[in-house]
C-alpha cells in the first residue's frame, strides 16, 4: 500500500495519477482542512483519509510514500518513515519514472518561473507540444499526457530534497542566495540541495556569474559579460547600448526586451542557453523575448495614474528579490515609495535596508515584520498601514510622479492566503481608487 502525504495540489495530482494507474493508496494530512478532505472524499470515495496530527500507526502497511514539498524532513512522520525504511518519493520522481518525452528542469533561488515560463514559451514558438508545469503552479503529474514533445519543469529545493532519480535533457541553477533557511540546517545544505539538480542533467547551463555553481568545460555558460566562447551566452555594452549575444553574435538589444532589470537580462540569458542546448531556433527564441511581457505578480506593471506608476511585485518574497526589484526601478525612475513587510525570512535584511535608505522616498509597512523593519530603516519615511487598501491609500498621499512599488521581501500568510492573494488585493486597492 502506498500513502500520499499533504491533500494540497501535489497530493491531489498524486492521487489522480495512483487511481488511474489502479495503484492502492491512502492520504494522511497533519493539518486539520476539512474543506480538502471533504472535496477528497467525493472524488476518491473508497480512499482512507487520515486528517489530523501525524500517528504512527498510519504507515502501517506501507511501502512507499509520495509525499508533498510543503512537509518539512524533520516532521515526526518523514523521521518516523526513514526509521522504518520506507521508501519516500516526489511526485517530481514518479513522473520521471513515466514521462517518455525529453525533460527540462530549473531550479534556482529567483528567476525560477519567469525562465521556466519563458523557455516553454520559446519551446511553443518553435512547434513544440510543451508542458510548463512544476513548482510554478500546476503540479507536473498533471501535465502528463501522451503526444508532448518536451517538459519544462520548475524545481524547487523541496522537490529536490525528496528526488532520488530523475534524468533531465538540461537543466540550470539560477542563482543561490539564502531563502527557506528554517528548513536547512544551514545555507550549505540549502545549496547542496539546489546544486543536486545538476546530478540529473545529461547536459548542463551554468550560470558563470554564480560564485557557488562549479564550472563545467562541457556546459553551456551564460552571464552579463562578454562569452568566453561560442557557444556561450551574454551582453555587451557598445556606445552607450546593451546587446545580447552567443559568442561573438548579436542577438537583439537589451532595451527590445518588455522586462525591465539586469535580473531579466540574466533570467533571458538562461532561457536563451537552455533553448539552444535543446536545439531550438534561436530567431523564434528571440522574437518570443521580444514579447515576452513576463508573470503576473513579477514587476509587473499595473497602472499610470497622475503621473504615479504601478507595480506588483507581490513574488518578492525575500529581501533579495526586493534588493533586485529596487535595482531594476531605480535605472529608471527617481521617485519610489515601496509597500513592504509581512512575514520576514530568517535573513539579513542590511543591504534591502541600505537600498531603501538611498533610493525610496518612504516606505509603507504592512504585517508582522512592520516593527522590526521600521527600526533597520532611517533615511527613508516609514509609516504602517493595517491592510492593503490602507497601503496603497497612505501611498499615493507621499508621492506626485514616480513609482510606487508593492515588493514585500517577505511571506504573505500573516495577511493572505499567498502572493497572488497579495497581489490582486494590491491590483484591486490601485484600480479602485
Ligand atoms: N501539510 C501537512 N503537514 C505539514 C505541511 C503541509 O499535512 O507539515 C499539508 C497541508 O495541510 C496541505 C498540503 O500539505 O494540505 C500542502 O502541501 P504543500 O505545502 O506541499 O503544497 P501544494 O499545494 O502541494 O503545492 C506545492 C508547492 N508548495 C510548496 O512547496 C510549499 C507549490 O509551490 C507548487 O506550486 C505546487 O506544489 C505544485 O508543484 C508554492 C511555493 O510556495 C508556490 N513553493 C516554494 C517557493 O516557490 O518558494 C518552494
Ligand atoms: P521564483 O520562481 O524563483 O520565485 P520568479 O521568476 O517568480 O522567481 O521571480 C520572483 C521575484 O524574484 C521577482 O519579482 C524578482 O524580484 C526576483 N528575481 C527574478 N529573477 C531574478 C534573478 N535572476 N535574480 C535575482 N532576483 C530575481
Amino acid at each position: 500500500m502506498k500513502l500520499v502525504l499533504g491533500l494540497g495540489v501535489t497530493g491531489f495530482s498524486i492521487a489522480r495519477f495512483l487511481a488511474q494507474e489502479k495503484i492502492p493508496f491512502k492520504v494522511a494530512d497533519s493539518r486539520q482542512q476539512s474543506e480538502r478532505s471533504s472535496r477528497f472524499s467525493e472524488k476518491f470515495p473508497t480512499v482512507e483519509v487520515c486528517s489530523g496530527a501525524w500517528d504512527i500507526s498510519v504507515l502501517d502497511g506501507i511501502d512507499e510514500i509520495f509525499i508533498s514539498p510543503g512537509i518539512a524532513q524533520k516532521e515526526s512522520i518523514v523521521v518516523w518513515a526513514r526509521e522504518k525504511n520506507i521508501e519516500i518519493t516526489s511526485d517530481i520522481e514518479l513522473f520521471s519514472r513515466v514521462v517518455q518525452a525529453p525533460v527540462v528542469g530549473i531550479t534556482g533561488t529567483n528567476g525560477k518561473s519567469t525562465v521556466t515560463q519563458l523557455l516553454g514559451e520559446m519551446a511553443r514558438a518553435t512547434g513544440r507540444k510543451t508542458a510548463i508545469g512544476g513548482n510554478i503552479g500546476k503540479p507536473i503529474l498533471d501535465c502528463l499526457e501522451d503526444d508532448i514533445d518536451l517538459y519544462v519543469v520548475e524545481l524547487s529545493s523541496y522537490q529536490l530534497d525528496y528526488t532520488k532519480r530523475l534524468n533531465l535533457l538540461t537543466g540550470v541553477v539560477l542563482n543561490i542566495t539564502p531563502d527557506h533557511l528554517d528548513r536547512y540546517e544551514n545555507f550549505e545544505h540549502y545549496t547542496a540541495s539546489k546544486l543536486s539538480l545538476y546530478r540529473y542533467c545529461q547536459n548542463l547551463v551554468i550560470n558563470i556569474d554564480e560564485a557557488l555553481i562549479p564550472k563545467k568545460s562541457s556546459a553551456i555558460h551564460f552571464g552579463i559579460d562578454m562569452p568566453k566562447s561560442d557557444q556561450d551566452f551574454g551582453t555587451v555594452t557598445c556606445h552607450g547600448s546593451c546587446y545580447f549575444l552567443k559568442g561573438d553574435d548579436v542577438l537583439m538589444g537589451v532595451d527590445d526586451m518588455q522586462l525591465i532589470g539586469e535580473h531579466n537580462v540574466a533570467n533571458i540569458l538562461a532561457a536563451l542557453s537552455l533553448g539552444d542546448q535543446i536545439g531550438l531556433d534561436i530567431p523564434s527564441m528571440i522574437e518570443c523575448v521580444k514579447s515576452f511581457k513576463g508573470l503576473e505578480h513579477r514587476l509587473e506593471w499595473i497602472a499610470l495614474q497622475q503621473g504615479v506608476e504601478f507595480y506588483n511585485d507581490s513574488k518578492a518574497t525575500n529581501a533579495l528579490s526586493t534588493v533586485t526589484a529596487l535595482k531594476a526601478l531605480t535605472e529608471k525612475h527617481e521617485n519610489i515609495v515601496l509597500i513592504a513587510g509581512g512575514v520576514a525570512k530568517d535573513e539579513s535584511h542590511s543591504e534591502l535596508f541600505e537600498l531603501i535608505d538611498q533610493n525610496v522616498l518612504a516606505v509603507v509597512l504592512i504585517g508582522q515584520s512592520a516593527v522590526e523593519f521600521d527600526k533597520g530603516i532611517h533615511q527613508a519615511q516609514t509609516i504602517h498601514a493595517e491592510n492593503m487598501s490602507e497601503a496603497v491609500s497612505l501611498a499615493k498621499d507621499m508621492i506626485n510622479n514616480g513609482v510606487i512599488l508593492l515588493s514585500p521581501a517577505c511571506a504573505s500568510f500573516d495577511m493572505f492566503d499567498n502572493f497572488e492573494h497579495r497581489g490582486k488585493a494590491f491590483k484591486k486597492a490601485v484600480l479602485d481608487s
